[in-house]
């Protein structure tokens, strides 16, 4: 019998289809106008070989190998009593030797979407009813962003809420520039859920109001086709010197706001010197930025023109900033809008990170709804999130974080649950010798990720259409209930069964728990939800009438939102959370931190690797690794959009038609990628809408259908369907927010001339 249950992602809302049990396919919501082709993957993902059945233990664990197999040892299935036992032994000897200081469960990653179910949240709660545990701090997408901002303007996340919305931009706008884009695909997703895509229309929408839009990036489809953008293409990770010409250039042709950089500003006469070349002699002129951009000198004088001359919004995107100091072009951004001086206007100022989500520029309420509460966690201890391999290689190391100093703790235990280390961090051949130095690592996956494949002890945990669960995201626009549709795969069990089960052996129950079980939790929640709705004059029914419905829609929310505008009307009563309460384009406090790789103002540092080093040599293509469009990381890579894009067998990688020419490659090869660090294989595609010397192999490619899945190294497995983290170094934006640098990465390639 057919069955249709609602159900909420991180790609949308839907509708799923079962027929006796079965799940068919999962459909869009009709309300959503730009619904996500990912709901199609669902069913791909839900039913894959590569789920993981039963809990399971790595056979070198079982004769003592000390970690020395992790990655590549076979498995031996265990009844869920015997894991729990394991686990619950491991965690309690760490515990009782080293304290659980020794524990980390940063357990970084995006999970799923659902208040209850939240595999972070119930980690960490866990993790705290058991006495504490080392954590992780900022995130992948913006860690360079979210600790430079605070001194420049203000914290970042705010900023992301409070942003320009796009109908502003229509109606005020006239030219936005985006470096880095905004990428369609990415628009797909939201942490939480979306109900409603509507970015891809309201940038259209734009059109219509005569809008121009230009895209600055190795890529032109990082603008959607239908915008016809421009496309400037300088070298990659030289963003930040173009904006230095692009402001050289306001300067010197006396384009830029004086009155504005005086009221609303503070260090412009510190940075002056700098853009002048009165500082180190070097002028940081249009000729300059272009023979470091690989742009001609006109083309960056005349964009600043054309800046200047209209209502502009400059964008900087998320990827600039994964790169070596990628503080740099963040704050270099806000300075050159405060020189256009339209911060806090309608249609100009700056824009952050918009092509990281469909809530960045679309309009959005901001509700606090309830999450699951995590408790007390007595460990001070932390690491910047990108620094995991560097903790696990040198326990009580010094490392530098915004401006102070701290050590690594000495890890013991290991526990991941809802994320996938071998997938989003960098070089991962160091991240193996990293993870094999903790005495226990314990995840909780829906799959064989190669993460799991790492892990002593595996528990087999269920996906969203296996659980019940609600979906009510701060930003969104309707609370959708997430219906169990199709009944657990294999032994699959919930994280707060796999977590309740630990707590029972190690005397924490009833702090897990509080007694309730999954059903009592979800009501629980809802009735907190109920408080905050009537709290915000939003009527919510109880559990079973909304459980009835399926989803509730909330308000619409407003439409105009203009980032600063509070400012720019009363720089006084509305001072910036900054130390001076303005923009700091030289900021005292970042200067005091007496960081050679992120000084007192912006400045253009080469990065360890790009197109203009020696290093381009040897490797001379600059490996772009953007968000896959037919996945989220490596979530769905089992599913059907990721497992039709590939190009036989292996992950796309992208070549402008001269490099593939170069190199005797036609449309379809095998190639070979590599430098010094690694080596992967991936499908050749050739494209004449990427900047020459320019590679692009988006992340997250990890399943391998069949034969190849059983290789017994797992990384060996990545390195055959294309994964590009084998190939990144593994190095922090700078000493100040110690981000991922993924996107400073030089590879070769060549025809790969192996078997398949
Ligand atoms: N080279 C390079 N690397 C990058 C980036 C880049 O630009 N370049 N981008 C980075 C960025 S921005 C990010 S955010 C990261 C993303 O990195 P991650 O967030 O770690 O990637 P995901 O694949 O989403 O990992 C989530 C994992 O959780 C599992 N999971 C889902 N639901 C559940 C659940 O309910 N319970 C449990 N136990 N598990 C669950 C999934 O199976 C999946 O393996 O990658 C980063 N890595
Ligand atoms: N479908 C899908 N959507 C996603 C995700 C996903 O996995 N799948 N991940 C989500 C997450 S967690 C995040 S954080 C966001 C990330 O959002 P972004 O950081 O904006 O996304 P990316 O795709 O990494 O990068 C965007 C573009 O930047 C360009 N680029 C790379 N290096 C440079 C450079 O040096 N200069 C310039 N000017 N451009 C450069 C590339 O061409 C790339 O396509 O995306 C989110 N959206
Ligand atoms: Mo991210």
């Amino acid at each position: 019998m057919e069955q249709r249950t609602t159900t909420a992602s991180h790609w949308g809302m839907g509708e799923a289809v079962t027929v006796d049990g079965k799940l068919l396919r999962v459909e869009p919501d009709p309300r959503d106008p730009s619904p996500s082709d990912l709901l199609r993957s669902m069913a791909g993902m839900v039913y894959s070989d590569a789920r993981v059945r039963v809990p399971s233990v790595r056979e070198g664990f079982l004769a003592g190998d000390g970690g020395a197999g992790r990655g590549q040892d076979g498995y031996v299935p265990v009844s869920w009593d015997e894991a729990l036992d394991l686990a619950a032994r491991e965690i309690g000897r760490v515990r009782e030797t080293r304290g659980n200081e020794a524990i980390f469960a940063g357990s970084y990653g995006w999970a799923s979407a659902g208040r209850f179910h939240h595999a972070q949240s119930q980690v960490h709660r866990f993790m705290n009813a058991i006495g504490g545990y080392v954590r992780s701090v900022d995130n992948y997408s913006f860690a360079a962003a979210l600790v430079i901002t605070p001194h420049v303007v203000g914290p970042l996340r705010p900023m992301l809420r409070d942003a320009t919305t796009w109908p502003v931009v229509a109606k005020h706008g006239e030219l936005v520039v985006m470096f880095g884009g905004v990428p369609p695909g990415n628009m797909q997703i939201v942490g939480g859920g979306q109900a409603r895509h509507r970015i891809p229309g309201l940038m259209r929408k734009c059109l219509e109001f005569g809008v121009k839009f230009i895209t600055v990036g190795p890529q032109r489809s990082d603008a959607d086709a239908a915008l016809d953008a421009e496309w400037i293409a300088p070298r990659p990770n030289t963003d930040t010197a173009l904006m230095l010409g692009l402001a050289h250039t306001l300067l010197v042709e006396d384009l830029h706001d004086e009155a504005f950089l005086a009221r609303y500003t503070v260090g412009w006469d510190r940075f002056r010197p700098y853009l002048t070349g009165e500082a180190d002699g070097v002028a940081k002129s249009a000729e300059w930025a272009a023979a470091i951009c690989d742009l001609p000198a006109d083309t960056i004088r005349d964009l600043a023109r054309r800046m200047a001359a209209q209502r502009t919004l400059i964008l900087c995107a998320a990827s600039l900033q994964r790169a070596d100091h990628g503080e740099q072009p963040i704050w270099m951004t806000v300075v050159l809008a405060a020189m256009l001086g339209q911060v806090g206007l309608p249609g100009g100022g700056f824009g952050l990170c918009y092509g990281c989500n469909g809530i960045v520029g679309q309009p959005v309420n901001d509700y606090p709804w309830p999450s699951l509460p995590q408790g007390r966690n007595p460990v001070a201890s932390f690491i910047p999130v990108a620094r995991i391999t560097d903790m696990l290689l040198d326990p009580g190391g010094a490392f530098d974080y915004d401006g102070r100093e701290y050590a690594f703790p000495d890890i013991g235990l290991v526990y991941w649950a809802g994320g996938n280390p071998f997938h989003h961090h960098q070089d991962l051949a160091r991240l193996r010798e990293a993870f094999r130095r903790p005495e226990a690592v314990i995840v909780n996956e829906i799959s064989w990720t190669a993460t799991a494949r790492h892990a002593d002890i595996v528990f087999p945990v269920t996906s969203t259409l296996e659980r019940d669960d609600i979906a009510m995201s701060r930003h969104d626009e309707r609370i959708v209930a997430m219906k169990r549709a199709v009944d657990p795969i294999g032994e699959a069990r919930n994280d707060f069964d796999v977590f309740s089960g630990i707590c029972a052996r190690l005397g924490a129950s009833e702090a897990f728990t509080e007694g309730l079980d999954a059903q009592g939790w979800l009501e629980r929640l809802w009735e907190e939800a109920r408080e905050v709705g009537a709290a915000h004059g939003i009527p919510l029914p109880d559990f079973a009438d909304f459980w009835e419905a399926g989803s509730i829609d909330l308000p619409e929310p407003p439409e105009d939102k203009v980032l600063l505008a509070g400012f720019r009307d009363d720089p006084e009563a509305n001072r910036l959370p900054t130390p001076s309460g303005r923009i700091e384009i030289f900021s005292e406090t970042v200067q005091g931190f007496g960081y050679e790789d992120c000084p007192g103002h912006p400045v253009w540092r080469a990065p360890y690797e790009w197109l203009g080093s020696v290093e381009a040599k040897r490797h001379p293509l600059h490996l772009v690794t953007a968000q896959p469009i037919t996945r989220l990381h490596g979530q769905l890579d089992d599913g059907e959009m990721a497992q039709r894009d590939r190009v036989g067998g292996r992950e796309p990688i992208t070549l402008h038609p001269a490099d593939a020419a170069a190199r005797g490659l036609v449309e379809g090869d095998s190639v070979n990628v590599f430098n010094d660090r690694g080596a992967c294989r991936a499908g050749l595609r050739i494209s004449p809408d990427i900047r020459p010397g320019t590679a692009v192999l988006r992340t997250g490619a990890w399943f391998a259908p069949g034969e190849r899945r059983n290789d017994p190294d797992v990384l060996g497995t990545l390195a055959e369907v294309g994964n590009p983290n084998l190939l990144t170094r593994d190095k922090g934006t700078s000493r100040l927010g110690q981000g991922t640098s993924a996107q400073t990465t030089l590879v070769q390639v060549e025809k790969f001339r192996g078997v398949g």
